[in-house]
């Protein structure tokens, strides 16, 4: 049984998908042959590049081979990438991809060496940003540099899986983006897949890229965060307490106007229309100060309970 057979069936055994994640997808891999699997086994020739890919990164220096194996749960092939002392960079670009910056996306692979990594850079994956006219989209003003990395220099002895949810940019109008964002002007990317700066052999395999449907991500974190932080039973807590707060107290105003922040919250959850990823992102984040704003209040209407009783004359009104 050969090495590659053996990762295989381990596979198998753990039950591991090519993507290892959770997160609910909207679409098939955008990425053709981003398993090998449509190539056939063996040196790709100098100047080509396997079926779905534009070219080979840094010149066509014929550093390319489809070999047997691959990552767990991908298929039964992947890339191998050589450099060498006189020839240090090699890879894949892929085409142009359309894509939509206002929705979100994972990029995931699985990349690996083999024997001593020398040098310091190793295996990248990431992807080229271009706008509507194929122009790159800098990541700062007046910055050439278009690309973003999954993960830069890496240099795994294992099969080792990677991925990185893209979200739209949310701060546009400052003309920067982040590596996990995709830029405003964005239509269409290239995914990298390289071999940089070191001298060995690189493994690529299960590259994707899928749409994510971020609606149903966020309703989960937050739905989750709301139930692993007991809200349900700080809100019973406080709404005990206020039956005992006169409504005109300042404190009682206060807890009434959360306890509507978090009904609101809960039938945004529920909706069944469509809303923007930044909204579901702005939810996110504010159901984090909203849960602890409940916290505190919860303890603020019941001592304000307590020293109401404990002003109140003996024997009650
Ligand atoms: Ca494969």
């Amino acid at each position: 049984m050969s090495r590659h057979t053996a990762m295989l069936v381990a596979a198998m055994l753990i039950g591991s998908g090519c993507a290892a994640q959770q997160l609910p997808v909207a679409s098939d891999n955008l990425i053709e042959n981003g398993s090998f699997e449509a190539s056939p086994v063996g040196e790709v020739p100098r100047g080509d590049v396997p079926e779905g890919w534009e070219y080979e990164a840094y010149g066509a220096s014929g550093q390319l081979e489809i070999i047997p194996g691959g990552a767990p749960g991908c298929g039964e092939k992947c890339l191998k990438v050589t450099t060498g002392v006189s020839d240090r960079r090699s890879g894949l670009h892929g085409p142009m991809l359309p894509i939509d910056p206002t929705k979100a996306y994972r990029q995931s692979g699985w990349m690996r060496i083999d024997g001593k990594h020398v040098g310091g850079g190793g295996l990248y994956l990431g992807r080229a940003w271009f706008d509507a006219d194929s122009n790159p989209v800098g990541s700062r003003p007046g910055v050439e540099s278009n690309y973003t990395y999954v993960a830069g220099a890496v240099s795994p002895q294992e099969w080792t899986y990677y991925e990185q949810l893209l979200l739209p940019d949310g701060t546009p109008e400052d003309g920067t983006y982040r590596p996990d964002e995709l830029p405003a002007q964005a239509r269409f990317l290239r995914i990298w897949a390289l071999s940089f700066e070191w001298e060995g052999v690189g493994y690529f395999d299960g590259l994707a890229l899928e749409e994510i449907d971020y609606a149903a991500v966020a309703r989960d974190q937050i739905s989750d965060r709301l139930e692993a932080e007991a809200i349900p039973e700080v809100r019973a807590d406080t709404e005990h307490a206020l039956e005992s707060l006169p409504e005109d107290s300042k404190v009682a105003q206060r807890a009434t106007k959360l306890l509507g922040d978090l009904d609101a919250l809960h039938r945004r959850l529920q909706a069944a229309e469509q809303r923007s990823i930044s909204e579901w992102v702005a939810d996110r984040e504010a159901a984090a100060g909203l849960i602890r704003a409940l916290q505190r209040m919860k303890w603020e209407v019941k001592i304000e309970a307590l020293l109401l009783a404990a002003d109140a004359p003996a024997g009650g009104q």
